[in-house]
């Protein structure tokens, strides 16, 4: 089946060929993996550019595949079921995904689950710590005189990334071979930069951090992924 009736997006960011999964992102560290993992499994996809201005993220048409108001968001026309099936939360479109195309979560069962383990890392630490600490640093949380916030979201992303360093000693790639866990990631580690926070974070200091983000920015599908949907 390859019709989305039920999905309004549509009429504001009509399908092209309506044959092909539909992603409606912007690239931020959140968005760039499902364009990434896009890429990199070579699935074929069309890419709809949802900025983050309410007119886009919070109108109805895209509140009606997301209803928490955020990129990214995928429609399979060609779900599980038969039916068309709309993702959102960018790691569960990173699962959905890897199961679909049959990469990158592992060889084993027991693969799936540490690959699984690790993306839930990100999504519950990574993401959201390193997010508040782009905010109370460089955006309009700098304005607050109280230090605590940013102290609490300074010390927690150090916290992780010592984590995530402590981790790759002696492997490339978070859980293994290179995975889902790592598109999920690095594109946070790489946002420290566009946040200005490398030095408060002290990543110099994490000796496997930079080669890290220095593989990944070398796979070609990364490249491709990290500009879509071009923001123009
Ligand atoms: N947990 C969500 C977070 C997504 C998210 O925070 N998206 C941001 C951009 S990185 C967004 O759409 N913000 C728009 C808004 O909050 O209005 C996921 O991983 O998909």
């Amino acid at each position: 089946m390859t019709h989305f009736a039920s999905y309004s997006i549509t009429d504001k960011w009509p399908a092209k060929d309506p044959s092909v999964i539909q992603l409606y992102s912007y690239p931020t560290p959140n968005g760039v993996k499902a364009s990434i993992m896009l890429e990199e499994t070579g699935l074929p996809y069309e890419a709809h550019l949802v900025t983050l201005a309410d007119a886009d993220v919070k109108s109805s048409e895209f509140l009606s595949l997301n209803p928490n108001n955020k990129i990214p968001a995928i429609i399979d026309p060609n779900g599980p079921d038969g039916h068309p099936l709309g993702l959102f939360e960018s790691g569960a479109i990173l699962l959905y995904l890897a199961e679909k195309s049959g990469k990158f979560m592992g060889q084993t069962q027991s693969d799936r689950h540490r690959i699984t383990q690790w993306l839930m890392f990100q999504m519950g630490g990574i993401g959201p710590m390193l997010g508040q600490l782009g905010f109370f640093h460089k955006f309009a949380g700098k304005e607050i005189e109280d230090p605590r916030p940013r102290e609490r979201y300074l010390n927690e992303a150090k916290r992780l990334l010592n984590v995530v360093n402590n981790q790759l000693d002696g492997q490339e790639w978070i859980a293994g071979d290179y995975s889902i866990a790592d598109i999920a990631i690095v594109p946070w580690l790489r946002g420290l930069d566009f946040y200005g926070a490398r030095d408060i974070v002290g990543w110099d200091e994490y000796a496997n951090l930079q080669p890290y983000l220095d593989r990944f920015l070398a796979r070609p599908a990364v490249q491709r992924g990290l500009q879509i949907p071009s923001p123009g």
